[in-house]
């Protein structure tokens, strides 16, 4: 016979265990930046992220995001972070480089030739080393996501060949690589928070800038830009970062499931950016860009006057992150 005693042992149990799943999660409000408009791919990252909160947690953890820099640029964010006054940013390493030297290896000229090379840096042994970095100076990152290889777009000239660099004024990340690249290929560099190009781009402050297909696209650069070259002369990662000082903060069911959202929130990301990327240079072409390719014998010119920008960066940069990036490289080559 069921006893009423046994009954009641049940009933608490049963409270326990419920009480006890909901417990592992609090009403958070994780305020979540981005440079980006919502309509580029990091927005299906991030809404991936948002179903699995909504999903794991009865809607106690949500992400907020704020795009198009209307929060600030990376930099901006990537200060409230470290203070601690803001959660979550999708930022560029580029702008980091000033805080984690290290970083500076992907702003190195043509370091990666394609996408799976650039998976097999950040998702292997590279990728953690940059994530330790990252996390002692109060950055935890949950992922990489993409922005992609960075093409040249300009209002003056098409940027054929290494002489057509010469003198166009390019807004560049705020990093001393990036700065002195460009000035190695003739061009007036100015660095400027991503935020800002727009407008510094149609009040004609500046002549181009560079970024991947669906970056121009989805931030409308095609309306002040005429030129676009496909250079292809950088993959500079996005980061998902987390506040070391409100990450402490976290119980550890929390801290897991941020992890496993930003980590499908990558699939769904690159996969989508991936995809985007061909129909964005047709969009832009078809929008009235005029798009040109660097020839073989020109992109030969332009891979040897840049080389200087290795030898001058290598020590700042330091020889344990150069090394674990050419060591995975080697082996996503297979040599
Ligand atoms: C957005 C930036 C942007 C980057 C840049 O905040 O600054 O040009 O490519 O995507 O991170």
């Amino acid at each position: 016979m069921f006893k009423r005693r046994n009954l009641v042992t049940l009933i608490a149990g049963t409270l326990m265990v419920a009480t006890g799943a909901m417990a592992q999660f609090a009403d958070r409000n994780i305020k979540f930046t981005n440079g980006i408009n919502e309509d580029h791919p990091v927005g299906v990252g991030v809404r991936k992220m948002q179903e699995i909160l909504a999903a794991k947690t009865g809607g106690k953890m949500k992400i907020s995001s704020f795009w198009g820099g209307s929060a600030g640029g990376d930099m901006q964010a990537i200060q409230a972070l470290r203070a601690g006054t803001q959660e979550m940013v999708c930022a560029s390493t580029s702008p980091i480089v000033g805080i984690v030297k290290e970083l500076g290896v992907f702003d190195l000229p043509f370091l990666f030739a394609n996408e799976k090379e650039a998976d097999a840096v950040l998702d292997g042994a590279a990728g953690k080393y940059f994530n330790a970095k990252l996390e002692a100076v109060g950055l935890v990152n949950l992922s990489y996501w993409e922005n992609g290889f960075r093409n040249l777009t300009n209002s003056k000239r098409p940027v054929a060949k290494l002489e057509d660099f010469d003198g166009v004024k390019v807004r560049v990340m705020q990093n001393n690589i990036f700065l002195d690249t460009f000035k190695t290929l003739g061009s007036n560099a100015v660095p400027m928070a991503f935020p800002e190009v727009f407008t510094a781009l149609e009040t004609k402050t500046i002549d181009g800038q560079e970024n991947p297909f669906v970056t121009i696209e989805t931030s409308k650069f095609n309306e002040v830009q005429k030129y676009l070259s496909v250079t292809r002369h950088a993959y500079t990662p996005f980061v998902v970062l987390y506040s070391k000082k409100l990450w402490d903060q976290l119980n550890p069911q929390e801290q897991a499931l941020l992890r496993e959202a930003a980590m499908e929130g990558q699939k769904v990301q690159r996969a989508a950016n991936r995809a985007m990327s061909d129909k964005s240079l047709a969009a832009l072409k078809a929008k009235g860009m005029q798009i040109n390719e660097v020839s073989a014998a020109e992109q030969t010119r332009i891979r040897a006057k840049v080389n200087a920008v290795y030898d001058k960066h290598k020590d700042s940069i330091g020889p344990d992150a150069i090394k674990v990036v050419q060591d995975e490289l080697k082996k996503a080559r297979g040599g």
